[in-house]
């Protein structure tokens, strides 16, 4: 890669080239990019020129935010500051009120058009929208406005999503999410409940090399994030197969790190990456099924804030992982952001396997009668 290049991001980010390499790979390897494709990236990101993004909060818990804010490749205020213009945030920005307005419309008039808007939180639609109400306007009318003029929305967090956990039933404020309200411009969701900030920023790097956003499922959601189940990349999916599973919080076997299933885990029916990207930077483990926790399906609408969590996921695939890890040694041995890579391209299908684990859900266990069923 061009030293000047590498030189200019050394200067810009501050961090040393090994580390930006690293990250501009592994952004690459998730988001499923051929070889090659790092150099595109770290150009972007050594541009002068970053894109503007106006960040509005309607319904939520700045889950969303948070998330972002314990990113570590890069962090987010390397990520505020350099690479993008973040010109609109009711929680980062100091000043508030009609100083913050004004900055918002100051920035959507000088780039019509080309700024990036960012939604976290669902909209209340009952009642006129008074429910969630900014700066004298319903969260409804503000994502109208500021949707007219970007370029592209992207819908961060389940919330935001499809109407997320203040939707749940019986939704009293009619609360619901941003491809059902806007039609007319490119919506990219990330749910998640938070989502992975690695899912936010690739696909914000992606929108700044290629000027465009990732390929999306039906959903909206980046198909390299969404692509696969929990389920097929779980670090005890081969106890699954096996047929060991977990009876109760804290029995032998959830002390051994076996299967989660009949504990509720949703993660035979729910999209998303995060047993391959993990959280937080803290190393393997870090993860909701990795800390001994059933997935609740966060990410998949119908599923999370949906479905009890007692209730038994519907086993839709039944495509096995694409490598088994180790489950001799301590639970909780997940990958890491770096080898998401690997996994990202490698499909595994094992022919049979659909009946060695319809076998093995039957196996050992007080909820036998009821494994694989609602
Ligand atoms: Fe919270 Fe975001 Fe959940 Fe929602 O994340 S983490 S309630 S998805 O909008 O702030
Ligand atoms: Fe992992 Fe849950 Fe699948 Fe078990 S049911 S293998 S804990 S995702
Ligand atoms: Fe959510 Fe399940 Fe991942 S609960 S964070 S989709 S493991």
């Amino acid at each position: 890669m061009n030293d000047d290049i590498l030189n200019a991001i050394e200067k810009k980010l501050g961090v040393s080239r090994r580390s930006f390499l690293q990250l501009c790979a592994a952004m690459a390897a998730t988001m499923g990019l051929p070889k090659g494709a790092e150099a595109a990236i770290a150009q972007a990101i050594a541009s002068p020129q970053r894109p503007p993004v106006i960040w509005l909060h309607f319904q939520e818990c700045t889950g969303c935010t948070e998330t972002l804010l314990r990113a570590e490749h890069p962090t987010l205020d390397k990520l505020i500051l350099d690479i993008i213009s973040l010109d609109y945030h009711e929680t980062l920005f100091a000043a508030a009120g009609h100083q913050i307005e004004a900055a918002r419309k100051a920035s959507m008039t000088a780039n019509k058009g080309k700024y990036l808007l960012v939604v976290e939180g669902a909209t209340p639609m009952k009642d006129g929208g008074i429910y969630c109400k900014i700066g004298g306007q319903t969260a409804h009318d503000l994502l109208v406005e500021c949707a007219a003029d970007a370029a592209a929305i992207v819908a961060i967090g389940s919330c935001a999503a499809w109407g997320g956990m203040p939707s749940t039933s019986p939704n009293p404020t009619g609360s619901t999410g941003v491809p059902v309200l806007i039609k007319d411009k490119p919506v990219v969701t990330i749910p998640g409940c938070p989502p992975n900030p690695y899912n936010f920023l690739s696909t914000v790097v992606h929108f700044l090399t290629f000027k465009k956003l990732p390929d999306l499922d039906d959903k909206g959601r980046p198909k390299f994030a969404y692509g696969r189940l929990v389920h097929e990349n779980c670090e005890r999916r081969a106890h699954f197969d096996a047929g060991r599973f977990a009876q109760e919080f804290g029995d032998e076997g959830h002390r051994k790190g076996y299967c989660l299933y009949k504990l509720g885990c949703k993660g035979p029916e729910t999209y998303a990456n995060c047993p391959s990207i993990l959280f937080g930077d803290v190393g393997s483990g870090s993860w909701p099924v990795g800390t001994g926790h059933p997935c609740i399906g966060c990410t998949e609408q119908g599923v999370g804030f949906q479905k009890p969590i007692h209730a038994l996921a519907e086993v839709k695939s039944v495509v096995p992982p694409a490598s088994y890890p180790r489950i001799v040694e301590e639970q909780g041995e997940g990958m890491t952001f770096g080898s998401a890579a690997a996994l990202a391209g490698i499909a595994g299908l094992a022919a049979g396997a659909g009946a060695t684990i319809a076998r093995n859900l039957g196996k050992g266990g007080r909820d036998d009668h009821s494994a694989g069923k609602e």
